[in-house]
């Protein structure tokens, strides 16, 4: 989310020019046998269990829900997932560097054992929830959902993870709360990036609570099948589809229930740029850009933007009398 015309990561820079670069081919390759490796397991094992520590986090779908059934509820699409060596390479994350495509170099030895998640704030039962907390409270679940950035490109990602609202209802929301506030890992020594100001850490987001509790609200812990990758948010991370990518805040160490609507990242930064709903919407341009259409990253040629992303029949009752110029 560049605000100058020398950042790497402007969105005019077609992202296709950065894949013919060898190291990312290389990376592609490295890959490929894992990923080979994991699919065949699911093949085998459809329903399974959750091995965290191995790097793979299983999904345990519903095995009577048809295809037709997950395209209704949004949790599945009729588009090509992006392959993995693209998801795993270009990517933002400005706690470890702006440089999309040097992201995964600089994250990879971030180190998640021992991680926990606090979850407080305006709730009746307060919880200190590790990564099999997470799980417990709610088998993971597949989710192949598009991801727009409001830099204009997007993706298709085979996320696995837990709702959002299992774990909101295990900590009971009390009737005042209205918001959720998140929060990124603050750790200069462990994300380099946090020495830099690129923007004010902890990095932190929010949604209003009905946003929250949607269903196709996700807290991811996978991609492909394996655990959460360090550059893509390790290990839990927000994915709220039908919003821009910069919702979606990774490393997750607080979520607090709240009554005022909570600061966000983005929108201090600059705020004339970003909103807090930062719903996609390819009617209301960014001000320096169109967002109109969009690049679906290992794609040729532009595709047209769709309202909510996509995901209309899921959310579009939750901004009913809105003004989505106003809340943008
Ligand atoms: N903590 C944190 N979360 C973040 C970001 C970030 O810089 N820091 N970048 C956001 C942006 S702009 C996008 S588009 C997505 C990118 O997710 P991906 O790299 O997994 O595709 O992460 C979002 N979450
Ligand atoms: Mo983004």
């Amino acid at each position: 989310m560049p605000t100058d015309r020398q950042s790497s990561n402007d969105p005019i820079t077609p992202p296709s020019l950065y894949f013919n670069r060898r190291g990312i081919l290389n990376a592609g390759i490295a890959l490929g046998s894992v990923a080979a490796t994991a699919s065949a397991y699911r093949w085998f094992n459809p329903v399974t269990n959750v091995n965290h520590n191995a790097g793979t986090v299983v999904a345990t779908n519903d095995a009577e829900e048809s295809e037709e059934q997950r395209l209704a509820k949004g949790w599945l699409v009729r588009e090509d997932k992006t392959a993995e060596k693209y998801i795993l390479n270009y990517n933002n994350f400005y706690e470890f560097t702006t440089q999309k495509e040097a992201v995964a170099a600089a994250a990879a030895n971030f180190k998640t054992e021992g991680w926990e998640i606090v979850v407080d704030g305006l709730v009746s039962k307060p919880a200190t929830l590790t990564i099999e907390d997470l799980h417990n409270i709610s088998e993971p679940q597949e989710r192949v959902y598009r991801m727009r950035c409001v830099e204009a490109w997007s993706m298709v990602i085979p996320w696995v993870g837990v709702p959002l609202s299992h774990v909101l209802e295990a900590v009971e929301p009390t009737s005042n709360a209205k918001y959720v506030a998140f929060e990124t890992l603050l750790d200069p020594e462990r994300m380099p990036g946090q020495r830099t100001r690129a923007l004010e850490w902890p990095y932190v987001e929010g949604l209003r609570l009905d946003e929250a509790m949607n269903p196709l609200t996700l807290l991811a812990t996978g991609i492909y099948g394996k655990s959460m990758p360090p550059q893509d948010g390790a290990p839990v991370r927000l994915v709220t589809p039908w919003k821009y990518g910069f919702k979606g805040i990774k490393s997750i160490v607080r979520i607090t229930l709240v009554a005022e609507e909570p600061p966000t990242s983005w929108n201090r930064f600059a705020p004339h740029e970003y909103g807090f709903y930062a719903n996609v919407n390819p009617a209301v341009d960014h001000p320096r850009w169109s967002q109109a259409t969009e690049q679906r990253i290992g794609e040729s040629g532009r595709r047209k933007t769709l309202l909510f992303n996509g995901y209309g029949d899921q959310v579009a009752d939750l901004y009913q009398g809105m003004d989505l110029r106003k809340f943008y």
